[in-house]
Parts: structure tokens; C-alpha cells; sequence
């Protein structure tokens, strides 16, 4: 359409409003009830044109063909400014006290030239709610533009906030109008974000000293890869805003990415390096970095040279950058001599790696995040993204909001659940059993794609066999729902024009994990809903927010960079070319297996990066034999972890808000990483720490800076020829793989063929197996462990900022129904007893878990979760059995409370 502002001519899309159409124009217009995210309202008047001699307000009014619109109306400018007027003339003086550039209505008053002696004054005086450390409210200076209420529903998809009041005294309120902390709220800033007055504001922004610098970067906490933009003030974070063209957030956040920053000015940052040279019953001290290097590197030097190169475990972080992931493996291997590298995707996505390469070919999910968008069907399976990837969990909302629909496969009663058309409450561990009952109805009833079978899968003769005897009540038996649930599930994705499948821990975390991603896979498969235009594929929810990264860089025992084999000669020949080293040709120890050596006497020395292993990794008893029979523990850490309280040495690390590099996000997006701080005292970044401790053991590792890392790393891969810090700085983030620089990344693969060797997609034929622990007479409990909200992996983040006031201490969530068989009320102590510990927590009585079965997560270290679960492991990948621990419960009587708690810390040094 082509069309005029003020004489200027300008040419919009049809669909676009005169608001499109004056921006398009340059010219400036006024609004406050208007975000370009929401669902115009028209209901401010201040965006007001004139067209044909009337005044229409921009936001809500269709551009047409020929339209002329005049920005300097009189009568439209004039209704304008006395509409604004009028709603100033209620507001108390401050509210033109809040600089311009972060108030719409400041900036409205200045367009009409409105000044101070305008604001009459306070009419009202409904005061200010600050019970919520993120959001506050200040009612008097709400002007129900209702723009809030929009963001928490059409947006984040929560529904917490509406406007109650009438005329001038309408005011948001969250939830039933109590103090906004005891609210549905989740705090994931958008109403702060959206609010053109300065009712909802944040501490860091209401403060009126001005930002200094700001930086754009991506989120370190989930794997999402939220795009922020971090605003520095006086050296440290004074606030986050999401940035708006971000790829995958499109300008939302949660209350981590957004808020919980604190952390890196926590008084407790190590700030110097820490040494223990006293034997281990002697305190870490401060040392110089001379000192703490060469106390490393002379050890490390020792026991490579004493027992062999193989003696050395090294764990590298999923926190880290893919620069200094990239680092780590080639110390180990060039440095060090050994292919006992692994990193923490170990103990959440092995699983996903290993078997979405062997269905599709490639280690990573099929489709990018965007297909989404054209999605009619999502399948959730064991993935809760409403807490644990809440900028997805909010995209999927407004997905099912639309009209898709929406099957949950998850034991618990996920926040998703509540608005899902089917839920497969299924037990935990039973889901090949309720992936092959699905595959099953999928082929009897017509639903599978037989073109796309014959033309571009393998396998079906053996699934067909394999499901011969897996009818769907026997499926349904094994994980405990009914039938007809698990039939209507199978229906509901099989009618499906374009489903996607979103998956999580629940999946991979399981002695059977990797059979779990390939049964589920083929559900893809049998659809023809992989690989094919316009499908929306299979997402795996990688966790930590460089996980895929991590293992892309080959900090892994078995693959360099780009999952090429360290057992191919010719693969390794190029790295031993470009090195100058020798790496070694027999795979690795996995990190569990990396303790089982240590405590066994072949490993004498373990090298961990960013990890928590001492709280986060299963059965944390056996970590701590593992630690202690070593000769030698190095870590790098942010603060001193459960872990760092264990080493020898430890290196004062910098957290994603300090560094420079790149991460790769759950959709295989490369992503810059930019420091927004400097760090504290002598805290420095791992891609430092790796380089300084090389060179203290006479090596150098070349690629002095993480663009020259990345550089190399391409030369090397070519699934990441074409990536460089130039080109993600010139044209934003790009998907792997991509083979060269003028090429564009691939977001949704194997449109031609699939990766394989015979370039099918191979369905896989595996049965159910039963899970490696199960509940007993004595341990008739079965404990799931997973994800909350505001904390994060091993709390070292989250616990060290206001995230800490929404939730202070860790709960078991209990049936009310074994709550009142054991005589448990909610927040009672109970001593939680598997196998190797017990664990006392506070119960929480909720119906969101079924009868007999428990839920908590790992992030405080005061109610150690990990000294019960298992040592049980994926049988493909070594990926832990996190998510089935079988315990028994006894209530604390009163008085017997701190007696436990002695008695869990002796259990634990046992
Ligand atoms: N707030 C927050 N966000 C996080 C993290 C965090 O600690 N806190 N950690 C990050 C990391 S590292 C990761 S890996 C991701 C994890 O993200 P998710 O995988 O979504 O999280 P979990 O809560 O571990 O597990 C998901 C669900 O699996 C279900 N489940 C358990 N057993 C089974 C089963 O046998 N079958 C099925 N179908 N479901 C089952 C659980 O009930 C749970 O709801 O989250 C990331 N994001
Ligand atoms: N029971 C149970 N246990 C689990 C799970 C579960 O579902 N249930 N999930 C498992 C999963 S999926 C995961 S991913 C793990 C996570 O376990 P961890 O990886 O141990 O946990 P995180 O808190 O993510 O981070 C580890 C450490 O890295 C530090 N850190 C952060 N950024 C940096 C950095 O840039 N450099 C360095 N050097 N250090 C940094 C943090 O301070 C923290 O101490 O937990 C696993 N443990
Ligand atoms: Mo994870």
C-alpha cells in the first residue's frame, strides 16, 4: 500500500495501521496505550490523526491504499493534548520527575509542550505496594492504560494483573489484590517493561543517577539464549531490560535472565586465588596467581608424568563460553595428553545428542524455535519450560492461547498441564512404554506418513515387530494412566497438520534415557513431521545456557570439536597438524566414570571447570570419596562451591556478565557474549585461567583472544566453517551448522536428506526396560528431582540475590493424602531416606504430585538432595537417573529436628 504522512510518501505491508505507517515515515506520534507486542486498545487518545479532516487514533486505525494522514492536525493535536491533559491533571507532580527517556507519558507531555504546573497535584492517594523485591507499584501514578494487563496475558500468558477501580481511581492489581509478592506474579518484568507512566517500576531503573554503559549480550543462566541488554551503573549491573529485536525472546525475559544479577557484586565473589598446601585438613588460603599457578602446574606436571596422562580427569562447564569450552578440551588433549574430558550435558542432554544423531544425524534438535509459530499441535513430554525456559513456556502459552493444541506427557501436574487438551500423567520411567503405545495407535489408525516412510525412514519393519506386542493398554499399564488417555493423546498428535515435539529431563534423565529421545523421535518419524517443509520437528530443552555449546566444542571423552571421532586417524591427524600436538586416539573416562577411577586409585588428580559436582552430580557421597582420593583437586569457580570447599587450588572465575565469546542455545544458535562489567579484584575469565595455566606448564595453546578461538575452531569443524565473532557482530546470531561464510545457518535441518549414513531417518525398535531403582516395601517413595522457578542448577547464582527472598529454603512437595497418613501439616519436617542418605526438608502438600510420589530440586546446599539419588546411569550415554530415586519418609517429631540434620552431614562423610 502506498500512502502519505505529512507529504511524505511511504509504502506499508497490508495489514499495517496508520501508526505503522507514521513510523514508517519518521514522523513522531505520540501513544500510551500502545506496545507493538499487544493487541491495540485505542483507548488513550493521544495517538490522535488527522485523516480526511478526522481525528482517528493511529494505533487501531487500518492503513489504507492513497491514504493521506496529517500528523499536525489541529483538531487532532488538539483532542490529543487535552486528552493527556486530562489525564495528567490527575497525577501527582512526580510523575514528570522521572527522566524522559524512561517515561512514554514524559515524553507525550514534552511533544505537547505540557509542563510541571499542569500536574495538579495528588487527587488520589492510593499509595505504593514494595512487598515484591522486582515490581513495584506506585498506584497514584497508574494510569489504567491497561498496557500491564496486556503484557501478563497476551504475552507471558499468567493472567496475574488486572485493572479494578472505577474512573480516575482504576489501578492494576495483581492477582486478588493482596500485596503483589503473595501474587501469581512470576516476574518476568514485562509490565515493568511496558508501563508508560512509572506505576510498575524496578529499583535499578527508578533510580534517578543515569545508566553508564550498556551492553548487549545473552542470558547465562537457561538455554534459551535471551538476548539482554545489561545497563552498568557505577561498576556493577543497575538493571536488564530484554532487548526487543532478541531472535528468541522478541523482548521478553523471567525473573533470572531480567532481574537476579546481584550475584556478581555478592560480597563473597572470589576476588584472589585460593590455595591449600597444608595437606586437606588444612583451610584454603589467599595466594598470588604465580603462586596458585605454579602450585597447579607443578602438580598437574608431576602426576601426568608419574601415572600417565590418563591419571587426569578434566571437567569443563556448560556455564562457560564455547571459547574457553574450546580451550579446555585442547589443554587436555594437547596439553595434558588425555581424552578424559567431559562436560555437565553428561547429566542432563547426552541423551538427546546421542540419540537424536543416531535417528537424524545431527547432536542437536531438528528445527528452529520459530517453527513454533506455524505449530497446530505440541507435545510437551517430561519438560516443565513454564519454570525451567520461561520465555518458551510463555511462547507456548500464547501458541495454545491461539488455538493449538496441547498434550502434556509429565507425572506431575506441570503449570502446562492446567491448560492442556490431554495429560499423560504417566509414572516416571515408563516412557518408551507410552512412546511405543503412541507409535502403535499412530500406525493402526492411519495416522503415520507411509510416503514419507518408504521414501526417507528406516527401521519400519522392526518398529512394526517391536509394537507387535505393545498394544496401548499395555502401555498405559506400565505407566499407570488410562487407556483411552494415552489413545487420545496418540489421535490428538496424529491429526496434527505441523506438530512439534518439546521435550526435557524428564526424557534423557533416566537409566534408559536415550531409548526414551529415540521412541520418541520416531513419533516424528512416523509422521513425516521431521525434515519436511513447514514441520515444526523435535526441540530438545537444553538446560545450561552453553550445554550444547560445550559439547559442540568437543568437551567431550569421545569427539573434538563438531562431534568428529577422536578413534578417526584422519580427524586426527588435521588437529595434530594444526596443534602441533598428539591427541590421543582412545576415547575418555565420562565424568561419572571419572570418580569410579579416582576412588579406584587410576585417577589422581581432577581438573573441574564451573561445575558443582560435589552438590549437583548423583550420589554426592560418592563425588566426595571420589575428591578426597585425589592427589590433587583444581577448580575455577565464581564463589567458593560445595566443590571449591574440596580443591586444592581454586581460580577466581568471571560469570557471562564479565566475559567475552559466544554461546550455542538450545536451537543450535550461535550467540555473542559481550562483558558488561569489569571483573572484581583479581577475578579472571576461564579463557584466561586456561591460557595463564598452560604457559605455568611450558605450553602454549595459541589463539590469544576468543575471536582467534573461534577462528580456529572453524578451520577446524566444518559444521562451523562459516562462524566468526565478525560476522555474529555484523549480522547477529547464526544457526550451525554452517559450512561457510556466505552461507546462512541451517535452522530447520535435513530438508534435503537426514545425516545419517543412508541419509534416512532411522526409526529405532527399543522396548520398555524398567527403571534402574525402583520403589520397595522399605523405599515405597519415588522421588522426581527438577526444576522451580527462581532458582537455578546449584543455587550459587540465584540464592545470592532478591530471587532469595521468593523462596529462602527448599520444600519436598507430598501428596495431601500421604500427608495425612503419615500425619504430616504443610511445612512439617520429614526425613526423606534412600538408599545411601537421608535428607530432612519441610513438606509442601500439594496435588500437583500424584500420591506416592515426591518432588524437589538440588539448589541449596543446607538440604543436599543429591546424597540420595542413585548412582544408576543411562545405559548409551552414562547420563545419571536423576529423576526416580526410591526413599522412605519419617516425620522429625518435634525437638528432634537439629538431630537429623547432624545426622544427614555424618552420612554424608561416611
Ligand atoms: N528455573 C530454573 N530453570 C532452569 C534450571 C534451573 O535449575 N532452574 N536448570 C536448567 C537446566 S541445567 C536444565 S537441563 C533445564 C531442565 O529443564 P526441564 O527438563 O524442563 O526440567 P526438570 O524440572 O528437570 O524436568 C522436567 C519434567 O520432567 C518430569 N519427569 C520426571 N520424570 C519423568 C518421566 O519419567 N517421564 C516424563 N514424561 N516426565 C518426567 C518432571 O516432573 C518435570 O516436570 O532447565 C534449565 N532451566
Ligand atoms: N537431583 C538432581 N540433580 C541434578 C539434576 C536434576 O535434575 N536432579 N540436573 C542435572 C543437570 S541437568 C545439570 S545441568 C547439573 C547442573 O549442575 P552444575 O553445573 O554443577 O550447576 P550450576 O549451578 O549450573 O553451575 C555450576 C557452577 O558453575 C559456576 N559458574 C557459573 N558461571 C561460571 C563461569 O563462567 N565460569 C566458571 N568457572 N564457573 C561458573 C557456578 O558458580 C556454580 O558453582 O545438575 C545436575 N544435577
Ligand atoms: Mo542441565
Amino acid at each position: 500500500m502506498r500512502l502519505s504522512v505529512d507529504t511524505i510518501r511511504v509504502e506499508v505491508a497490508s495489514g499495517a495501521t496508520v501508526l505503522d505507517a507514521v513510523r514508517a515515515a519518521g514522523a513522531v506520534v505520540p501513544t500510551l496505550c500502545y506496545d507493538e507486542r499487544l493487541t491495540p486498545q485505542g483507548s488513550c487518545r493521544v495517538c490522535l490523526v488527522g485523516i480526511r479532516g478526522r481525528a482517528m487514533p493511529a494505533c487501531t486505525t487500518p492503513a489504507a491504499d492513497g491514504m493521506e494522514i496529517r500528523t499536525g492536525d489541529e483538531t487532532a493535536r488538539r483532542s490529543a493534548q487535552l486528552a493527556l491533559e486530562l489525564l495528567v491533571s490527575q497525577l501527582p507532580a512526580r510523575a514528570l520527575d522521572i527522566p524522559a527517556e524512561r517515561s512514554e507519558l514524559v515524553r507525550a507531555c514534552q511533544h505537547f509542550g505540557l509542563t510541571r504546573s499542569r500536574f495538579d497535584g495528588a487527587t488520589r492517594d492510593a499509595g505504593a505496594d514494595h512487598s515484591h523485591p522486582y515490581v513495584k507499584l506506585d498506584r497514584d501514578l497508574c494510569i489504567a492504560c491497561s498496557r500491564c494487563v496486556g503484557m501478563c496475558a497476551e504475552v507471558q500468558g499468567t493472567f496475574a494483573l488486572s485493572l479494578a477501580g472505577r474512573g480516575f481511581e482504576t489501578v492494576v492489581v495483581a492477582g486478588t489484590g493482596g500485596p503483589w509478592v503473595t501474587s501469581p506474579c512470576v516476574a518476568c518484568g514485562g509490565c515493568v517493561d511496558t508501563c508508560p507512566s512509572g506505576a510498575l517500576s524496578e529499583p535499578g531503573l527508578a533510580d534517578p543517577r543515569p545508566i553508564g554503559r550498556t551492553t548487549t549480550t545473552t542470558c547465562g543462566y537457561c538455554g534459551v539464549g535471551c538476548s539482554l541488554r545489561v545497563h552498568e551503573r557505577d561498576g556493577s549491573v543497575a538493571a536488564i531490560t530484554p532487548a526487543h529485536d532478541g531472535p528468541v525472546n522478541r523482548g521478553h525475559a523471567c525473573v533470572k535472565g531480567r532481574f537476579a544479577h546481584a550475584f556478581t557484586r555478592s560480597r563473597d565473589r572470589l576476588t584472589t586465588p585460593l590455595v591449600r598446601d597444608g595437606g586437606r585438613d588444612s583451610p584454603l588460603r589467599p595466594a598470588s596467581w604465580q603462586e596458585a599457578l605454579t602450585f597447579a602446574a607443578t602438580r598437574l606436571a608431576a602426576i601426568r608424568d608419574r601415572h600417565g596422562p590418563d591419571a587426569i580427569g578434566m571437567i569443563s562447564s556448560a556455564r562457560a563460553t564455547n571459547e574457553e569450552n574450546y580451550l579446555a578440551q585442547k589443554f587436555a588433549r594437547a596439553v595434558l595428553g588425555t581424552n578424559n574430558i567431559d562436560n555437565c550435558s553428561r547429566l542432563c542432554h547426552a541423551p538427546s545428542a546421542v540419540g537424536l544423531a543416531a535417528s537424524f544425524g545431527h547432536a542437536g534438535g531438528t528445527n528452529s524455535v520459530d517453527d513454533l509459530d506455524h505449530t497446530d499441535c505440541i507435545l510437551i513430554a517430561g519438560a516443565n519450560p513454564t519454570e525451567a525456559h520461561p520465555v518458551i513456556g510463555a511462547r507456548i502459552k500464547q501458541l495454545v492461547l491461539r488455538g493449538a493444541r496441547l498434550i502434556v506427557i509429565d507425572p506431575r501436574r506441570i503449570d502446562l498441564a492446567e491448560m492442556a487438551d490431554v495429560h499423560v500423567q504417566a509414572r516416571p520411567g515408563s516412557n518408551v512404554a507410552v512412546f511405543n503405545g503412541i507409535a502403535r495407535v499412530l500406525l493402526d489408525e492411519g495416522y503415520a506418513d507411509q510416503d514419507f516412510l518408504r521414501s526417507r525412514a528406516s527401521g519400519l519393519a522392526e518398529l512394526t515387530a517391536l509394537l507387535a506386542d505393545h498394544p496401548p493398554d499395555r502401555a498405559a499399564r506400565l505407566a499407570g494412566v488410562a487407556p483411552e488417555t494415552l489413545v487420545a493423546a496418540a489421535r490428538l498428535y496424529g491429526a496434527a497438520r505441523r506438530p512439534a515435539i518439546v521435550y526435557g529431563l524428564g526424557i534423557t534423565e533416566h537409566a534408559h534415557g536415550t531409548d526414551g529421545v529415540r521412541t520418541l523421535a520416531n513419533l516424528a518419524i512416523l509422521k513425516g513431521a521431521v525434515g519436511t517443509p513447514d514441520c515444526c520437528g523435535v526441540l530438545s530443552m537444553r538446560g545450561q545456557n552453553n550445554v550444547q555449546g560445550a559439547s559442540d566444542m568437543g568437551a567431550l571423552p569421545d569427539m573434538l570439536p563438531g562431534y568428529q571421532r577422536v578413534t578417526d586417524a584422519g580427524v586426527r591427524a588435521r588437529f595434530n597438524r594444526a596443534w602441533r600436538a598428539e591427541v590421543p586416539a582412545r576415547p575418555g573416562l565420562r565424568i561419572l566414570d571419572m570418580f569410579a577411577s579416582a576412588i579406584a586409585g587410576r585417577v589422581r588428580a581432577m581438573y573441574v571447570i564451573g561445575e558443582d559436582i560435589a552438590q549437583t552430580d548423583p550420589d554426592s557421597g560418592n563425588v566426595r570419596r571420589a575428591l578426597a582420593a585425589c592427589d590433587l583437586v583444581v577448580n575455577h569457580d565464581v564463589f567458593l562451591s560445595t566443590t571449591a570447599e574440596h580443591a586444592d587450588v581454586v581460580f577466581p572465575a568471571v560469570p557471562f556478565l564479565e566475559k567475552d565469546g559466544t554461546f550455542v542455545n538450545f536451537d543450535r544458535r550461535v550467540q555473542r557474549v559481550r562483558p558488561a562489567l569489569d571483573p572484581p579484584g583479581q577475578a579472571r575469565s576461564d579463557f584466561d585461567i586456561l591460557h595463564l595455566l598452560a604457559r605455568a606448564m611450558g605450553a602454549d595453546l595459541g589463539c590469544p583472544t576468543p575471536a582467534d578461538a573461534m577462528a580456529e575452531c572453524a578451520t577446524l569443524t566444518p559444521t562451523f566453517a562459516g562462524i566468526s565473532h565478525a560476522r555474529l557482530d555484523r549480522d547477529g546470531p547464526l544457526h550451525w551448522p554452517c559450512r561457510s561464510p556466505d552461507q546462512p545457518g541451517e535452522g530447520r535441518l535435513y530438508l534435503d536428506s537426514f545425516a545419517t549414513p543412508d541419509g534416512r531417518a532411522a526409526l529405532a525398535a527399543r522396548p520398555y526396560l524398567p527403571p534402574g531403582e525402583q520403589a520397595d516395601t522399605t523405599f515405597p517413595y519415588v522421588l522426581i528431582t527438577g526444576r522451580r522457578l527462581v532458582h537455578y542448577n546449584s543455587g550459587s547464582m540465584s540464592r545470592r540475590t532478591p530471587n532469595h527472598q521468593l523462596r529462602p529454603h527448599e520444600v519436598l512437595d507430598l501428596h495431601p493424602d500421604d500427608a495425612a497418613r503419615l500425619g504430616l501439616a504443610d511445612g512439617d519436617l520429614v526425613e526423606v531416606t534412600s538408599r545411601r542418605a537421608t535428607v530432612t526438608y519441610p513438606v509442601h502438600l500439594t496435588d500437583t504430585v500424584t500420591p506416592g510420589q515426591l518432588f524437589t530440586t538440588f539448589s541449596f546446599p543446607d538440604t543436599p538432595t543429591n546424597a540420595l539419588t542413585s548412582d544408576a546411569t543411562d545405559t548409551d550415554t552414562g547420563c545419571p537417573e536423576y529423576k526416580i530415586t526410591a526413599v522412605s519418609l519419617s516425620p522429625v517429631r518435634a525437638g528432634r529436628r537439629v538431630e537429623s540434620r547432624r545426622r544427614t552431614a555424618d552420612r554424608l562423610w561416611r
